[in-house]
């Protein structure tokens, strides 16, 4: 997948990209990204991106020549996709990332000031996008955020002991708890369970723990998840078991 980001800090998108996994799937050649600075696109003196709101009142506002002229010039095929990152756009989730790893080709336009020009959304993007409910100053870091969830999810881009499929929100619950070694940290020591070599049972002391998780922490998560029948089964054990003991009652060290 080829990923051409326009943006008026590329530095904080070329930085972003240099690690982790956004570092592996490029270096795989799953994930091609192409960062294009938009005063490159401007054609006055100044290099200007933005200009005041008609109607008056404060801030700025991006202008639409420098991102329809950046865009035009990459010629998109009709699957690809125009991505406004922007306050007002759908909320982001893992759905929206999979239908988006499916195109061949995104371009994500970082809003900055205080938005874009309408006409940008209304001739140009495709798909709007919000990565969440907390003031930002610009789409560069969802921008990132986008590239980070996406890259994972393209064939070639993970690892061969990785899986985009056993991931949170694959099946829609929260993961189950993970240790590792040693058995018995500071007196805290792992569940029973996990020590038996019993594989059988570990997946069921596992499946239940996502219930209980998902349950306690995720009620909107909880309520669009269809169980399946040996689903059903592991439920009808977990609400006749004894409630853990980090279920919100008091523990013996605290009272
Ligand atoms: C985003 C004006 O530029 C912005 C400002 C905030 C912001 C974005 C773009 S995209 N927040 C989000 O994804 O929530």
């Amino acid at each position: 997948m080829r990923i051409d980001v326009v943006t008026i800090f590329p530095d904080i998108i070329r930085a972003g990209i240099d690690f982790s996994i956004m570092k592996r799937a490029r270096a795989a050649g799953a994930v091609d990204v192409h960062v294009h600075d938009l005063r490159d696109y401007t054609t006055d003196r100044h290099r200007s991106t933005d200009d005041t709101p008609y109607g008056g009142g404060a801030g700025m506002v991006m202008r639409p020549a420098p991102i329809f002229s950046a865009v035009e010039a990459m010629e998109l095929g009709p699957e690809d996709r125009v991505v406004m990152l922007t306050p007002q756009g759908a909320p982001y989730d893992q759905a929206k990332a999979r239908e988006l790893s499916n195109a061949p080709r995104l371009v994500l336009l970082c809003g900055h000031y205080e938005g874009f020009d309408e006409r940008v959304r209304q001739h140009l993007a495709t798909d709007e996008i919000s990565i969440g409910d907390y003031v930002l100053t610009g789409g560069e870091l969802p921008a990132l955020v986008l590239i980070d969830s996406v890259a994972r999810l393209v064939p070639g881009a993970l690892g061969s002991d990785e899986s985009a499929a056993d991931d949170t929100f694959s099946d829609g619950l929260l993961e189950y708890p993970h240790y590792t070694r040693p058995p018995d940290f500071r007196g805290w020591r792992i569940p029973d369970v996990l020590l038996s070599g019993n594989h059988a049972e570990i997946a069921k002391w596992r499946r239940k723990e996502q219930f209980r998780r998902t349950q306690q922490r995720r009620p909107d998560l909880w309520k669009a998840f269809v169980p399946s029948k040996s689903d059903l089964k592991l439920l009808k054990q977990l609400s006749e078991e004894a409630p853990s003991p980090d279920a919100g009652e008091i523990s013996e060290e605290t009272e």
